[in-house]
């Protein structure tokens, strides 16, 4: 028996240093959370406890496939890994021939957010660069909310959620961690134990806002209204920290007016909660310090959602809590690995300068962009039928016969249905790879535990081949996987200093070199100005308010908005397809209030059909006064193919937010009608 150490590499905020138990023929029997590591402490979660379940599963894809039957139909004939080489490397040589590498679209998805082997790295980044490809711009998570927080703080990176076991007023905002990323749940518990008030903001009454001492369910897009509200009680009070905002904020008089605007009883309107809570909330926040807002990526899936995060993070800048230990706010830390991402996917490899294609706009990329349009589709660690906007649309796209689609997987999914070829992909226990928390500030090893089967490869090794099958000489592009770390470590910014392969092999994870309490501005704002921006001439500039403010709801009109959020026992779409996993999440629930409900004479535990122009799908009314009224919540990540042929994506618009081109999926307005 060995013990060999690795890292989750899902889309999770927590990334999750694992310890795999290898017996003495090479197979993994165990996988468990690795003790030693300050956050994981031991536990996964209940969709990783099954991870290794999944790496055996029978419905794992181990050989290369070749379509037989239409598209769509997901009928396919086992070929051999040389000639599913040689037949893309032909058709990628037409290809260029006829168009441009730019017809070529590297479409990488969040599966696997390993820097070598997927979304971080962009996994085969350098091989498309090479043909000129078209960049893949990743849209599909956390771009508006990270270039709303630029705005204010020149970084997406805040506090170290390790802190927040600091603070004596924790707000939730938009985040519910008891399912999409427990992890953070023991600092909450820490700040708890030392007498911390937690208050949960969020349409829905979901496990964390049960657990929260005060929960807020303002109708959805409106938490920009909320956050400039509660300032004005604060700032009535006198209680914003003048001489925190003379050193350290820039445009303080301007965004004051703005403030002004935002009177509780006009905020009680917009948002739906009662003038008396926003009082009293604001009230709160003004006599509490330090205050920390853990406000997550489910607050930014709406047209307001780059504002809805660049005007929260104001919140801390007025109080002065972004100078307090266990103060300020954090959405994502992935902006503090200060990784050397330009060496590891090498741009400058491409010939010429080329165009992006925007991930959440796959339907429109592969039904309405010319010039070249996309003949050639590389589908790498996505799900795109399962997870992106406009189902219906993206299947029309996929469905192109002239469309070529490689799609490298673990398991037969809603997408690999339209592959011409499809290529088996090896899991995380059968890889190196290393992965950055994006809620925490560690860099976590991953060294391969056991051998891959039946013919799986590697992304990183499958690039390689392809590569020298299509003759290719630029030497970067047979690094190996321990080169491209080594490129990625290679940075010379203090918070990496001492970093090295080797430390991450011995010790299974580093914590960055920063200090603890981590106080991210303690040095000043990574701005122009280099001071916390209210005012932002880059936001002018770039057509936006020049002010943090409120920008409402696209999706407006009749209907009930619909939020789909993270289910407890998927993480998107991976994991849809594992026989417990299934069971104990049911089926597709829609949970309506009672009013909503009765309105349309829909009883508890009906059958229902949720609809609009652009889509429908199926699924079991819950009564019940979680959601607000005007509100109905279900989640994602279930398989269409599981669910009669539709999911809520089928609903959800193809439409950019305002900052980042970021998706709206929460933004969504739809009818409910017995099925
Ligand atoms: N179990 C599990 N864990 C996951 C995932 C999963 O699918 N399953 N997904 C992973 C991924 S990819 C990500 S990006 C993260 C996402 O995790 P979160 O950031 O937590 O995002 P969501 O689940 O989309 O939404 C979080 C909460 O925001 C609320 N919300 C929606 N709109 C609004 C709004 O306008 N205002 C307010 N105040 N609240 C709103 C929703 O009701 C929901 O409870 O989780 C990761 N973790
Ligand atoms: N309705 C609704 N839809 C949403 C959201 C929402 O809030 N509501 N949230 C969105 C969010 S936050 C995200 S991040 C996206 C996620 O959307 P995607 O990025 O498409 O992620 P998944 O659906 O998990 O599909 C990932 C696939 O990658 C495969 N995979 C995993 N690891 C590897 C690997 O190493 N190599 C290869 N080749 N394949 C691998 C898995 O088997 C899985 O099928 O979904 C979005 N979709
Ligand atoms: S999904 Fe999140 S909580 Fe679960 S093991 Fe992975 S990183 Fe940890
Ligand atoms: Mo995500």
């Amino acid at each position: 028996m060995k013990t060999t150490v690795g890292a989750c590499p899902l889309d999770c905020p927590d990334a999750c240093s694992w310890l795999v138990t290898v017996d003495d023929d090479g197979t993994a029997v165990k996988l468990r959370g690795n003790p030693a590591h300050p956050v994981t402490r031991g536990a996964l979660c209940v969709k990783v406890n099954r991870y290794l379940e999944q790496t055996a599963a029978p419905d794992r894809i181990l050989h290369p496939m070749r379509r037989v039957g239409r598209k769509g139909e997901g009928r396919f004939e086992r070929i051999g890994w040389d000639e599913a080489l040689d037949e893309i490397a032909g058709r990628l040589g037409d290809i260029m021939h006829e168009y441009d590498g730019q017809a070529i679209w590297p479409f990488h998805g969040t599966g696997s957010l390993g820097y070598v082997q997927g979304m971080e790295g962009f996994a085969g980044r350098r091989f498309f660069n090479v043909l000129g490809a078209s960049v893949h711009e990743p849209t599909i998570c956390s771009p508006a909310g990270s270039a709303g927080l630029k705005y204010t703080l020149g970084t997406s990176g805040g506090m170290d959620p390790e802190d927040f076991a600091r603070s004596k007023l924790i707000l939730l905002w938009g985040t519910n961690p008891l399912t999409s990323g427990h992890h953070f749940w023991k600092s909450v518990q820490d700040a708890r134990l030392d007498g911390a008030y937690v208050v949960a903001i969020d349409p829905v009454r979901t496990r964390t806002a049960q657990q929260a001492d005060e929960h807020l369910a303002p109708m959805p897009g409106t938490d920009a209204a909320l956050a400039l509200g509660l300032l004005h009680v604060i700032v009535r009070m006198g209680a914003h920290d003048q001489a925190y905002i003379d050193a350290h904020t820039l445009g303080w008089e301007e965004f004051r007016a703005r403030i002004e605007e935002f009177p509780p009883d006009l905020v009680a309107k917009i948002t739906g909660l009662p003038e008396e809570r926003i009082v009293a909330l604001g009230e709160r926040i003004a006599r509490t310090r330090p205050t920390a807002i853990r406000a997550t990526q489910g607050l930014q899936r709406h047209a307001g959602g780059g504002m809805a995060l660049r005007t929260l993070a104001c919140l801390p800048g007025v109080t002065g809590d972004w100078a307090l230990p266990g103060g300020g706010l954090c959405y994502s830390t992935s902006g503090h690995f200060k990784l050397n991402l330009p060496k590891l996917v090498r741009i400058d490899l491409l010939p010429h300068p080329v165009r992006s294609l925007t991930m959440t706009r796959l339907g429109e990329g592969l039904l309405e962009v010319d010039d070249p349009p996309v003949k050639a589709l590389f589908v790498i660690a996505a799900n795109p039928v399962g997870s992106n906007p406009a189902q219906n649309k993206v299947r029309r796209g996929l469905s192109r016969e002239d469309l070529f689609t490689v799609v490298l997987e673990h398991f037969p999914t809603d997408t690999t249905d339209y592959a011409d070829i499809v290529l088996p992909a090896t899991m995380q226990t059968e890889h190196l790879d290393v992965i950055a928390g994006y809620g925490h500030l560690y860099l976590v090893w991953n060294e391969p535990a056991a051998a891959p089967p039946g013919e799986c490869l590697s992304t990183s090794e499958t690039f390689r081949r392809l590569a020298r099958r299509m003759g290719l000489t630029e030497p970067s592009l047979y690094a190996s996987d321990e080169e491209l770390v080594r490129d990625l470590l290679d940075s010379p910014h203090p918070w990496l200093e001492g970093v090295t392969v080797e430390r991450l092999r011995e010790e299974g994870f580093v914590r960055l070199n920063v200090d603890r309490p981590f106080l991210p501005f303690a040095e000043g704002f990574p701005t122009t100005s280099g001071k916390l921006e209210f005012y932002s001439r880059r936001a002018t500039r770039l057509g936006h308010d020049p002010l943090p403010g409120f920008t409402p709801h696209a999706d407006s009109g009749e209907g009930l908005v619909l939020i789909s959020a993270a289910p407890h026992h998927f993480l998107n779409t991976t994991f849809g397809n594992n026989p417990e996993l299934r069971r104990r999440a049911g089926g597709p629930v829609i949970v309506l209030h009672p009013d909503d409900a009765a309105a349309r004479g829909i009883a508890d535990g009906a059958a229902v059909r949720v609809h609009n122009a652009r889509g429908a799908f199926e699924a079991t009314a819950e009564v019940s006064d979680r959601v607000r009224p005007g509100v109905a919540a279900t989640t994602k990540g279930r398989w269409a193919k599981f669910t009669g042929g539709t999911t809520v994506n089928a609903t959800i618009d193809e439409r950019d937010s305002d900052m980042g081109h970021g998706a709206v999926f929460h933004d969504n307005r739809v009818e409910v009608d017995l099925a």
